[in-house]
């Protein structure tokens, strides 16, 4: 099971590094890499398993931070809305379009390869079209697709794609961003409230 040691922090050569495409089909050994990384994201978002192995919370995470230089990476997470869960292995991920509109996380970004608050936002584009190899965590099979993403899911998956690039968040932040709106999550609590549960 992947845990916090397994990932290298800023400052290791590999994350600074632009990794290698997945030769496909990919090999067994491979396969069960990125299961095992999507699997970590799971347990660090269970409360007791994350505080049992004493994990950080995250909704993604990609193949440089457990120190292996190969372009993949894994997304578990539901949209700002809390309406739809997202389960991606993607392999070779590529941008082939993306919006000119830009968008960003209010409150910052997180990394973690990255122990320390890093003050500034980070722009990214709204939405993005992304063509990747997807593995299916049921059938356990490979195909390549193509799936658009906005708001969140395109900030994370555009940090991911960064982490197989070679670049790290802080690399992107700006003091201020002008003329550009962060995304808005919806506030459950709220919600709960006016319904009166
Ligand atoms: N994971 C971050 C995490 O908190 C990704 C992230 C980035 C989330 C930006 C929200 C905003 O799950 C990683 O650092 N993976 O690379
Ligand atoms: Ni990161």
């Amino acid at each position: 099971m992947i845990t916090m040691k397994d990932i290298i922090r800023e400052g290791h050569p590999t994350l600074s590094k632009k990794a290698s495409d997945v030769s496909l089909p990919i090999d067994d050994k491979t396969k069960k890499t990125l299961k095992e990384m999507r699997q970590f994201i799971i347990n660090s978002q269970d409360e007791k398993t994350r505080e049992e192995y004493e994990l950080r919370e995250g909704v993604g995470l990609a193949a440089p931070q457990i120190n292996l230089s190969l372009r993949m990476l894994a997304i578990y997470t539901e949209d700002e809305n809390f309406e739809t869960q997202h389960d991606y292995m993607m392999i070779n991920p590529k941008i082939i379009s993306h919006s000119e509109m830009k968008t960003y996380m209010p409150g910052g970004e997180g990394c973690l390869s990255i122990d320390r608050e890093v003050e500034g936002l980070v722009p990214r584009h709204k939405k993005i079209t992304i063509k990747a190899h997807l593995l299916d965590p049921k059938t356990n099979e490979v195909k390549e697709t193509t799936i658009r993403l906005r708001n969140f899911l395109a900030i994370v998956t555009q940090h991911e794609i960064d982490h197989i690039n070679g670049v790290l968040f802080t690399e992107r932040v700006k003091p201020t961003l002008e003329g550009i709106k962060p995304i808005e999550f919806k506030n459950i609590e709220e919600e709960n409230q006016e319904a009166n549960i």
